[in-house]
Parts: structure tokens; sequence; C-alpha cells
């Protein structure tokens, strides 16, 4: 019912906003917003902007302010362009407690930072469905780890970091039963429970590691973000569902006045931890990375994790009452302001920091769910930011002392005033916006130059593409007094979230090659003169070098049908730019798309007797067409003897 409302919601707005736009208005002129977005020929764009992929699983790389598409870097779903997840070096990157998973759904790219600015180290991202984070390495734009998040249902809330990367943290959307067992749904109040991790980061090298989890009631957490400055050692997480329905939580989550804005004191839970009220538990996760020596991903199964009860921790967590059903939780540049989106509600809530820690201080409670304090809303509230537009979900901050927030059902961005709760200034997108991105609009520092908005819907702003439209992104410029629309661009996938940073910043870092004296992967061949194919029982592994134009071998003989192939495949060149691809007729698999100085493996099983070409599939010199190969295949019973050159 919600659903066909909004839809047909967005029909109206649809056909009076294209009215709107037609006759020009909010969009600047067009001449002044193409000057504003017009990079020239062989000039780099400001901005590097990652964009989540949403259901497609990856993240996907754009400049600001040209709206155009770089990269899109394979996360947690196989990605055909790259081999991610088909070669055997990657292969590991996708190993999970539920065994290979192909896929997942991406949403919230957080950049890593240092004193509360992003530093362009890494970007995590978490994979809500088989629940993940990841962490990708801005060096080489690649997934560098993935680890998976046990006790869990749902990794939404997720992932959020602390200032200098102490923790990434994350809550669990569905609260499930823990550990998992088979109970009736019907005893969800009994027997359901959610979880927030810290994940610790090694300040050094980025490993990930689950350092605790803290065992909660059983509601829908929804968002998070890590407290700066005053706020440092406290992490915020939005939760809906107070109300502890398991069936229609359309209605049946929407009925009490306020749900929770969780405060976390995680300092108190490392000396919790330190005085041994941690508990482990048993459990099955894994945590999968890329050994940079190797080039080969590697996983770890692990088999336990530390929880803690708040039962066994006073002052860990408090409950700050927050109207209705809220979404995002954002935490202000000063680390003072916690401002919630309650996505039913008619304003915008924001609490004080200051206040909360008065109130803890007064022991200002209302009562107490399942033990945790809950503190009076009036006495942490701030403000209330009065016509913020309908379903308020997400808001950042320019640096100059306003903050942005979404309204998905009126399609507007909402411009107001920290500490003044006034709205100043609103901009209608094209269609109902989820999060928005101002560059570091969620640190300490934000580059408040432009804002994006990341739509749902866009009907009627690009040629119909079928009944799946394209989804879209909205540069925004927030410079002057009046926010203007400069450019629209479409996404791949869902454009969940997006982070940006500084362009500057991360190419000072950036890796050209991989180089082969340093290659330790143990199937490297970093000679064409150890080029050659070795036959071990029923697997031929075939060690091949490509260079411009050429594999060596180019000819491969005695390959039998049942048996396994490896081709293991290195790139010689040391030119930057350089990747060669490899594919062979048939193959149920992909290709490999192998970097200058990397080596990379696919295995091949042969159907059928026959004469297989292969061929480089990256276009990489004039005579990129002159390389191929063969491989004959004989029958399983033949004589034919290995042989190439
Ligand atoms: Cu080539």
């Amino acid at each position: 019912m919600k659903k066909i409302m909004l839809i047909s919601f967005a029909v109206i707005l649809s056909s009076i906003t294209f009215v709107n736009c037609t006759q020009s208005g909010e969009t600047a002129n067009d001449e002044e917003a193409a000057k504003k977005v017009y990079v020239a020929p062989g000039k780099y764009d400001e901005f590097y902007a990652f964009l989540s992929g949403g259901f497609n699983g990856q993240v996907s790389v754009y400049g600001l302010p040209s709206g155009r598409l770089f990269k899109i870097i394979s996360v947690f779903s196989q990605n055909p362009e790259t081999g991610y997840g088909y070669s055997e070096e990657t292969k590991p990157m996708l190993m999970t407690s539920y065994g290979y998973i192909p896929w997942d759904d991406a949403h919230h790219p957080e950049l890593s930072m240092t004193n509360g600015v992003p530093d362009g180290r890494w970007l995590f991202i978490n994979a809500n469905n088989t629940c993940r984070v990841a962490r990708i390495d801005l060096k080489s734009f690649e997934t560098a780890e993935i680890i998976e998040i046990p006790n869990s249902g749902g990794n939404h809330g997720s992932p959020f970091v602390t200032e200098n990367n102490e923790y990434v943290i994350a809550s669990t959307r569905f609260s499930v039963p823990i550990p998992e067992k088979d109970v009736p749904i019907s005893s969800y109040k009994e027997n359901f429970k959610g979880t927030l991790t810290f994940i610790k980061v090694d300040p050094h090298n980025g490993d990930m590691s689950i350092a605790f989890q803290i065992l909660v009631p059983g509601l829908d957490y929804d968002l998070a973000h890590a407290g700066k400055g005053p706020s440092h050692d406290w992490a915020f997480f939005t939760s809906y569902n107070s109300e502890q329905a398991n069936s229609l939580l359309e209605i049946n989550a929407s009925k009490n006045d306020k749900d929770f804005v969780a405060a976390v004191n995680w300092k108190l839970a490392e000396k919790y931890l330190a005085e041994g009220k941690g508990k482990k538990m048993q459990t099955t996760y894994y945590n999968n990375f890329f050994d940079e020596k190797t080039l080969t991903a590697k996983s770890n199964k692990i088999t336990s994790v530390t929880i803690l009860n708040p039962k066994d921790c006073p002052g860990l967590i408090y409950y700050l009452p927050t109207p209705k059903s809220p979404h995002g939780v954002d935490v202000d540049p000063s680390g003072e302001y916690i401002v919630a989106g309650g996505k039913l509600s008619t304003v915008i809530p924001v609490h004080s920091f200051s206040k909360m820690l008065k109130a803890i201080e007064k022991k200002d409670f209302i009562g107490d769910k399942d033990g945790i304090p809950i503190l009076r809303y009036e006495s942490v509230i701030a403000g209330e930011v009065e016509n913020p537009g309908l379903g308020p979900l997400h808001t950042e901050f320019d640096g100059k002392g306003y903050a942005y927030t979404t309204a998905f059902i009126t399609s507007e961005i909402v411009k107001w005033k920290l500490g003044t709760w006034e709205v100043v200034d609103r901009i209608p997108t094209y269609y109902s916006p989820g999060h928005l991105c101002i560059p570091g609009g969620d640190s300490k520092n934000p580059w408040g130059k432009y804002l994006i908005a990341l739509n749902k819907i866009t009907k009627d702003r690009y040629l119909p593409t079928g009944p799946e439209l394209c989804q879209s992104a909205q540069l925004i410029d927030i410079t002057g007094d009046k926010m203007k629309i400069l450019l629209d661009f479409p996404t791949v996938g869902e454009p969940h979230y997006a982070q940006a940073i500084p362009a500057d910043i991360i190419m000072k870092n950036n890796q050209r090659i991989y180089e082969l004296e340093k290659n330790e992967n143990p199937n490297a061949t970093k000679s064409e003169k150890y080029a050659r194919v070795e036959r071990k029982g029923d697997e031929v592994h075939v060690y091949l070098t490509a260079t411009r134009s050429h594999f060596k071998p180019d000819n491969i003989e005695g390959i039998k049908v049942g048996d396994k192939v490896y081709f293991h495949v290195t790139n010689l060149e040391q030119d930057w730019d350089i990747p060669h691809g490899f594919a062979v007729k048939g193959s149920n698999n992909s290709e490999l798309l192998i970097m200058p100085g990397e080596t990379k493996t696919i295995l091949w099983q042969p159907q059928q007797e026959g004469v297989y070409p292969f061929y480089c599939t990256d276009f990489c010199s004039a005579l990129h067409q002159e390389m191929q190969g063969y491989v004959r295949v004989s029958s399983a019973k033949s004589n034919t003897k290995i042989s190439f050159n």
C-alpha cells in the first residue's frame, strides 16, 4: 500500500517537476552550470567520488565535478571485467561460513580517517546480505580484505569509522537468535537479539579483526556514526521497531512515538574487556585478505568472538528517545550535535552530546529497556528542525555551520543552520533521495563545495531504457547561499551512499605496476625462458607469460578431456597501463585480467576433443590481434604427450 502510494506520489511529483525544470528556476543557468562541471580534455577532476553499487555489490569511482565514471572496483560480487571471484587468486576473497558467495548488496562506502579527516588510505564498505565488511586499498583501487560479521543479519548499519580508524563499527539490521538456532519466529521477543560489532584496524597495514561484539535487545538497528572531538569515545546507532514486531513491520513497527538512538561508550567497553568482562562465544566466520607479496588471496576461518553483555557493563549504553523510526544518525563536525533522521517524524531531532553527559550524570532516566537506561528526551535534545520536508533520512555538513538533509518523500534537499535550527534553503531533486554526500561531509573538515544527491528514482530524466531505468546521482553546488543543481549523471546499480575526497590526496600514492622482481606468487613465471606446461596426474599446469604481442607458449598439445587445466599467466610488462587479458574458447569461467608484473590463474576443464584458440582480451598493442594461441585437447584415452612451443 505504502509502495503504491509512494509510486503514485512520485508520478505526481515527476509531472509537476518536469514542468518546473523545463521552465528553469532551481537549475543553475545552463551556461553557468556547464562551465562549473566542464573538465577540459587532459585536465583532471578535483575529487574522486566512491559510489556504492547497491545490489550490484561493487564500488564505482566517479570524478567530480564531471560525473565521469573511471572505474568499477570489484568487492562483493564476481566481476567478469576483472576476473575477480573467477581467478584462483581472488576466489578466496568471497569465502564465507556459508561457502563461496558470488554476490552481495553493498551500501555504505566509508573513507579511513586520521584525526577525523579522510586520509585517502582505505575505503571500507559493507555487505548487507551475507554480513561482511570490505577494505579497499586506495593505492591500487583493489579490495584488500573482507571480514565476515558473525551473529548478525542484514549488516546495514556499517561500516562507520572512529576518528583514527581505531574501530570500524557495524550493527545488525535484523535481530536473530544468537547463537543461531531453530526456534519459532513467533518467539521473537524471547529469542531474538541484536549485535553491535567493533572491528579493530591495524594502523600500519589496515588488517581487520573483530575486537568485540555487544549483545543488545532485539530491535532493528539501522545506521551508525562514530563520535568526534568531545564525543570521540562514543558511537551512535539508530534503531527502529522498539515494538519488537516480527510481522508486517510497515504497520507494527511504526506504532511507538519514539524509538531510540543507542549511544555506546567504546572506551568504557575497552576497560570492561581489560577487566575480563568479555565472554568467548563459539561461532564461525571468515577473514579473507589479499597478500601483497604473493598477490594471492587467503582465507582464515575463525571460530570464536568476544561478547560484552550490557548487563555486566553499567554505563556502556544509553538509549536516546528519538521520533519516529529514525533512519540516519549523523554527527556534526564539532562532535556536539547528533542528528537523527526520523523517517516518519515531522521534525529533525538534534541531540546534544554535552546535555547527554549531564543527563547521564544526574541519572535523568525515564525507564530502561532490558536494563539499558532510557534518557529523558527533553533533557538531551539540542533542538528540532521544523518543516524539514517529509521523510528526512540523512544529513551531512559543509563545515561552515550548515547541515543538509535529504527528504525522501518530498524529494528535496533541505539546508538548515546548526544552533538556530532554521531552514535557510531547499532544492528539489529528481527523485526520492536516500543518502547525500558532501566530500568529507561526515568528518571534522568537510570540503563543502559540492553535494551529491543519491536518488532512488529517475523517471523523466533520461532516455527510457525499459522497465528498469538507470539510477541517478545529481551534483549540486553548495558554495553560495542558494543551492544550484549543476549536473545529473547515471550510476551503476543503486547509488546507495557515496564518499568523496580531493583527488590530490590519493593520486600521490597511486600504484602503477607490480614489481615483477617482488612477485612471490608460487606460480609466477618471471621470464619467457621458464614458460612451460607440466602434467601432475589429471592436472595440467600451464605457466604462460604475456608480453606485447604474444603468449609463450602459444601452441600446447597433450591435454585430455577431463583434465583440470590451470593457466597461470604472468604479465611480464613493467609499463603502466599495459594489462593483458586471457580467455579460452568454451570456458565456463571468465577471462583473466593481469596487471603489469602480476600472475593470475584460471581453471579450465575441457569437455570435448578439439583445438581451442585462446587470446588476449585487453587491447595491448598494434599487434594485439596476433596475440593468440591454440590448445589441442585429445580424448581421455589418447597417448598424446604434453608438448608446447
Ligand atoms: Cu595483449
